[in-house]
């Protein structure tokens, strides 16, 4: 498992696109990030199954909890991710 640290400026977007969760069937999975972003600068990259936020569990979450999770994290993430299966 890999560390992202992100810190949110402001009104910016964090820059990332999230796919899946348990109303899907599927894994939390970063779909795209965004040229220039926070997300982007941190390092986080498509592919990336999000499994944990700060030191909440949100693998098993489903779409609209995982991203309302994040959204209530405020400006400093720690996206913890699975890369490359
Ligand atoms: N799309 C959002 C953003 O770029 C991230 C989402 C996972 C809450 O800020």
């Amino acid at each position: 498992l890999i560390t992202v640290r992100l810190n949110k400026s402001d009104s910016q977007p964090l820059g990332f696109r999230l796919q899946g969760g348990k109303d899907f069937g599927t894994p939390l999975v970063v779909q795209k990030v965004n040229g220039g972003s926070a997300a982007e600068r941190a390092g986080l990259q498509a592919g990336d199954a999000l499994i944990r936020v700060n030191n909440t569990d949100v693998y098993l979450l489903r779409h609209q909890e995982a991203q309302d999770t994040i959204r209530a994290a405020g400006g400093n993430l720690e996206l913890t991710v699975q890369r490359g299966g």
